[in-house]
């Protein structure tokens, strides 16, 4: 059948609305997209700043689109149970051969030979109808069709992040005497959809989280900031505030300079999660009193990527306490709603932008 889909040449980058024969004939699964959402990797495709992705196999376009809330047309009977009608997210990640892809966590993939929808060697799911596997649909309970569910892809990538903290933080005592994250202070980094996802989550678990960029925030942004009660600064005007250290640093900016001016503010035993990705950052120096000071002050630094099955169920538990406990504010996350061919969303983003999305009814 011929789809209308948003099309890159990955790792090249750029960005075009494409009309292309599909074969979906070996998927159990057909679904159409409702939202799609954009995100930081969406336009580092399309920058060309991000050179591990890559085109399907002996094809020299890759469909675009990775965060997707998705109806499904119609499904061949199966165990998982998807039928026609639910309403679902599609998982990023395809599994290798590798131990850990075999055992469902394709996120924390060994040899590299993964795939991902809309980045690694996968189409993604800008067009107007997909095929696809149950077992990596993961259905909205309820079958709800709330703009924010829209947000479970981004949000797993938070739940695996704090699964990570839970691991690392494990190496000392990282909690007061009840137990509990109170009086230990979160800082993120970038102000994008998935710096406020972090903070959100930052405060359940009772960090005392704020947020910092090198400029001030738009309204939009402000407001939120407001209705959640986190903190913000802006870390170019008002210098790096933490006197009483960091415990928790989360980088969704990629900058590898800024990270090393934060880094110097960590207090001991904290954990530095670098989350951000950017290939066309400048490059920043470390030296001896760096590395020093990560041995001395007993500092984890870990990354991480993705998420699994888990994550995505976790995520639409987050999303739907976060609308119970801050109401409206959680929706206005979505700060736009375009058309497909509103192609030039890739190439420049808006200052308001916290979730761009492309609706596809
Ligand atoms: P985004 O909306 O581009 O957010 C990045 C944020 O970082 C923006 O607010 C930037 O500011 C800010 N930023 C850039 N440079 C600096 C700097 N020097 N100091 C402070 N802030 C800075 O992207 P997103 O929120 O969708 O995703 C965040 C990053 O994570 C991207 O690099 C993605 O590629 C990466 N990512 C990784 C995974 C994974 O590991 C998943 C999803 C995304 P401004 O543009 O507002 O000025 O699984
Ligand atoms: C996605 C992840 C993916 C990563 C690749 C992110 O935007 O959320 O699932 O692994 O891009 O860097
Ligand atoms: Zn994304």
């Amino acid at each position: 059948m011929i789809v209308r889909s948003i099309v890159t040449d990955a790792p090249q980058g750029g960005v075009q609305i494409e009309s292309r024969d599909m074969d979906y004939s070996s998927f159990p699964v057909i679904l159409k997209p409702i939202l799609t959402g954009i995100c930081g990797t969406d336009r580092g495709i399309v920058n060309g700043a991000l050179p591990f992705a890559y085109n399907p196999h002996g094809e020299n376009r890759l469909i675009l689109g990775h965060e997707s809330l998705s109806m499904v047309i119609s499904a061949e009977p199966n165990q998982y149970n998807i039928k026609a009608g639910d309403i679902v997210v599609p998982m990023v990640r395809r599994p290798g051969k590798c131990l850990n892809c075999l055992i469902g966590r394709s996120d924390n993939c060994s040899d590299g030979q993964k795939h991902e929808a809309g980045v690694t060697g996968l189409h993604g799911f800008m067009r107007d109808e997909f095929g696809d596997f149950p077992e990596y649909l993961v259905r909205v309970p309820g079958n709800r069709k709330d703009d924010i569910a829209v947000l479970t892809e981004p949000v797993k990538n938070v739940e695996k992040v704090f699964e990570v903290l839970d691991i690392i933080s494990r190496r000392s005592i990282f909690t007061d005497s009840s137990g509990a994250y109170d009086g230990k202070r979160a800082v993120i980094i970038g102000t994008g959809s998935e710096g406020f996802l972090f903070a959100l989550k930052s405060m359940d678990y009772g960090f005392s989280t704020g947020i910092t960029n090198r400029h001030p925030l738009d309204s939009t942004k402000a407001k939120l900031v407001e209705d959640t009660g986190m903190g913000f600064y802006d870390y170019a005007r008002a210098g790096i505030r933490e006197e009483n250290g960091i415990d928790l640093l989360i980088d969704t900016s990629g900058d590898p300079g800024t990270v090393l001016r934060f880094l110097g503010r960590m207090n001991n035993n904290g954990i530095v999660v670098l989350f951000g990705t950017n290939g066309k950052a400048q490059p920043a120096q470390v030296d001896g009193e760096i590395l020093g000071s990560i041995v001395e002050k007993n500092l984890s630094i870990v990354g991480s990527v993705d998420g699994a099955r888990i994550h995505y169920e976790g995520a639409l538990q987050d999303i739907y306490q976060w609308k119970a406990h801050y109401g409206k504010a959680i929706e206005t996350m979505i700060t736009a709603r375009l058309r497909p061919d509103d192609t030039g969303i890739f190439l420049k983003k808006p200052a308001d932008e916290i979730k761009t999305v492309i609706s596809w009814e």
